[in-house]
């Protein structure tokens, strides 16, 4: 790790539709606790949802979680992949094909990256309504680089459904 003295906020977003979908996202919240350098600060209730993306598979669970980290966005998410490996994330899987969970990095520290391994603001965030009605329930003051506050960022009508589980 490549310690700096700041801390910086970042926001992940969840999902599981295999094997227990909510205990695989409250264990991976349980991992993301202990990445060194990181700690949980916030976590939105948990939402079920249609899939999306036109495979038909089970319904998800979903969430998003937001941390302050030392880490760089890089490091982040190696070890967000490093958890979903360990929750036993197959790396073969179908496109938008069902998964035992995913985590993914949506918003780091008001940065714009674009890497061939990361975008930063992550590119679903105003297109999916089970990335963006948990993160607007936890951070509707939160700036997306690009697309503006949190919560006025407008809900995609034509989307399969989403409620609130918890
Ligand atoms: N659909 C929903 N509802 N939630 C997800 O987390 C999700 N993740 C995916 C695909 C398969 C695209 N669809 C999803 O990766």
């Amino acid at each position: 790790m490549s310690a700096t003295a700041h801390w910086y906020p970042a926001y992940i977003g969840l999902g599981s539709n295999l094997q227990k979908p909510a205990q695989q996202i409250e264990e991976a919240l349980g991992l993301v606790e202990e990445i060194s350098g990181t700690r949980l600060f916030a976590v939105s209730s948990l939402y079920r949802s249609a899939p999306f993306g036109g495979i038909e598979q089970p319904d998800f669970v979903n969430a998003v979680a937001s941390i302050l980290t030392r880490l760089s966005a890089l490091e982040l998410l190696a070890e967000l992949q490093n958890i979903e490996n360990r929750q036993g994330r197959e790396r073969d899987e179908t496109r938008w094909g069902p998964r035992v969970l995913d985590l993914d990095l949506l918003v780091y520290s008001g940065q714009t990256i674009s890497e061939p391994e990361l975008s930063i603001p992550h590119p679903g965030i105003g297109e999916r309504n089970f990335v963006l009605l948990p993160l607007e329930e936890i951070a509707p003051d939160l700036e997306v680089p690009g697309l503006g506050r949190a919560a006025s960022i407008p809900v995609n009508r034509n989307e399969p459904s989403i409620s609130r589980i918890t």
